[in-house]
């Protein structure tokens, strides 16, 4: 049994009630560990160090923050198998992905914060017939909250935590407790890297615990959020009325697009990644699948039998392409869409079963899943569901595409595949996201906007925008006469 701990002023420390959690193997269904169920106590006491932090992390030179966090995405490189292993034991994903996306992502995230904050700049305004000088300056906010899910654990733990440490601030966060494995790890490298002692504080809980403790402290100056829609609203709502600064990354139900003229064997292949990677369980997963009615049986064929090839297995396999979804709950909840698929308007074309592998029969593994549908409405269409299921449906006008994939809650991506220069200018421009892939997903440069629109969130993350999220800013106006 692995015992998992707090990381708190450098330390490893148990809960101070002594409650915990079990932490689940998704592969075979087993607990493997345990993990801190913290109390208001444990927050308080990383709040403590952080405030304590503060002081002098914000006063140290940039060169000396760029430098850990540089440190910390080597370490974390040499560490790769190790991390790797543990996110794939943690959530269920295939090694293979862990190895070549999560903890190579979770480095670059450092490394890239670390280049950026050498970089990021603010703004002087000169009136010369006013001989004023207006400058502003931006400053570290404080103590932060970072709260991440389960889906790329390091990966978007880190994607908070690099930009909120790189511009000064002190951090509480708070991984999923589905998912706790790689926080507690990057702990271990925070120290050899040389970060001082509480700047970076990882506590573990559940949401509506330790995730809200943080939330509802009065001192904690801003919650950068990612997970699911409802509780983004619950997250506003605490937030909201105590003036902090929130970032929210909300769920997805996003449009693929697929027009006869696209480059047709690169949509082929992107789409397979765009709908199963990691199991689905992506926010910018591509899940409701819009082809142009011309293409509309050849893909259907195409598409069914490039999928019924992908690989279902154990994640520790090599070659496993898809591995087990991250638990119980999450496998129900994805298998009670596909039960209402019927009643729903719905056709199910491939997939749809559970899937027992060998020697590991009661881990949570699920065949990808296609689903015809002839509306948009039907709640398949309208509800992320966020495992390895999408649905197709033929189209013959660009209006009708355009008005069904703007018809969703959801307004987080797109992906446009086309070869016909002013159709993706124009679905570029009416599309309501924040994210659009115009023949090609999930291409990710760093420096970026990301983050949607509508209840898929506020704010953006990345670049200059997320070291602008976790600053705070003063203009100063001064007259020169
Ligand atoms: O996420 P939660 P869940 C979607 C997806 C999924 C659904 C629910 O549709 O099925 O959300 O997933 C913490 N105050 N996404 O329930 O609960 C929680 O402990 C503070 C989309 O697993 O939102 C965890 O650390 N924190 C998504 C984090 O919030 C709270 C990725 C996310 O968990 C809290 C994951 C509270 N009251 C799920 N309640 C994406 N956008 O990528 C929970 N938490």
């Amino acid at each position: 049994m692995i015992q998992l701990k707090n990381y708190i002023n450098d330390e490893f420390l148990e809960p101070i009630q002594n409650e915990w959690l079990d932490n689940y193997n998704p592969s075979n269904g087993s607990v493997y560990g345990q993990l801190p169920n913290s109390s208001l106590e444990d927050v308080n006491l990383a709040y403590e160090a952080a405030k304590k932090a503060f002081e002098s992390w914000s006063q140290t030179s940039l060169e000396k923050r760029s430098a850990i966090l540089l440190k910390i995405a080597r370490l974390i490189e040499d560490n790769l198998n190790r991390f790797a292993e543990a996110e794939s034991k943690d959530n269920g994903k295939p090694i293979t992905l862990a190895k070549s996306i999560d903890i190579p992502r979770a480095a670059s995230n450092f490394r890239f914060f670390g280049h950026a904050i050498t970089q990021f700049h603010s703004e002087s305004h000169e009136t010369k017939s006013e001989k004023t000088i207006n400058y502003t300056l931006r400053h570290p906010l404080g103590v932060v909250g970072c709260i991440s899910p389960w889906n790329l654990p390091l990966y978007l733990l880190t994607w908070k935590i690099a930009p909120a440490l790189a511009a000064g601030n002190c951090v509480i966060a708070k991984p999923s407790e589905i998912t706790p494995y790689t926080a507690f790890l990057l702990g271990e490298i925070c120290n050899e890297a040389g970060l001082p002692k509480g700047v970076l504080n990882i506590v573990h809980g559940l949401g509506t615990t330790t995730g809200q403790a943080i939330v509802e402290h009065p001192n904690i100056k801003a919650i950068s959020f990612t997970g699911g829609t409802e509780t983004g609203k619950i997250i506003a709502k605490t937030a909201a009325p105590m003036f902090k600064k929130i970032s929210l990354e909300l769920g997805g139900k996003n449009p693929n697009i697929i027009f006869a003229d696209c480059d047709y064997e690169k949509m082929l292949t992107t789409t397979v990644k765009s709908s199963f990677s990691n199991q689905g369980q992506i926010c910018l997963c591509g899940s409701r699948i819009f082809v142009e009615a011309s293409l509309f049986e050849q893909f259907k064929t195409d598409f069914i039998e490039r999928v019924s090839q992908l690989t279902v297995g154990h994640p520790s396999n090599e070659s496993t392409q898809v591995g087990a979804l991250v638990s119980k709950a999450h496998i129900e909840k994805v298998l009670s869409f596909i039960d209402r698929v019927d009643s729903n308007g719905g056709k199910l074309l491939h997939g749809g079963k559970r899937v027992r592998i060998k020697g590991h029969e009661d881990g949570y593994y699920l065949t990808p899943t296609i689903i015809q549908v002839d509306s948009n409405s039907c709640h398949l269409n309208q509800e992320e569901i966020f495992g390895p299921v999408v649905t197709i449906m033929p189209f013959d006008s660009e209006y009708k595409v355009l008005e069904m994939a703007n018809d969703v809650k959801y307004g987080l991506s797109a992906t446009v595949w086309t070869n016909n220069l002013k159709r993706s200018l124009f679905f570029s421009e009416q599309l309501e996201c924040g994210i659009i892939w115009v023949n090609t997903w999930m291409q990710r440069d760093l420096r970026t906007p990301f983050g949607g629109i509508k209840s898929s969130g506020v704010g953006r993350e990345g670049g200059f925008e997320a070291l602008r999220f976790f600053t705070e800013t003063k203009n100063i106006c001064i007259n020169y006469e």
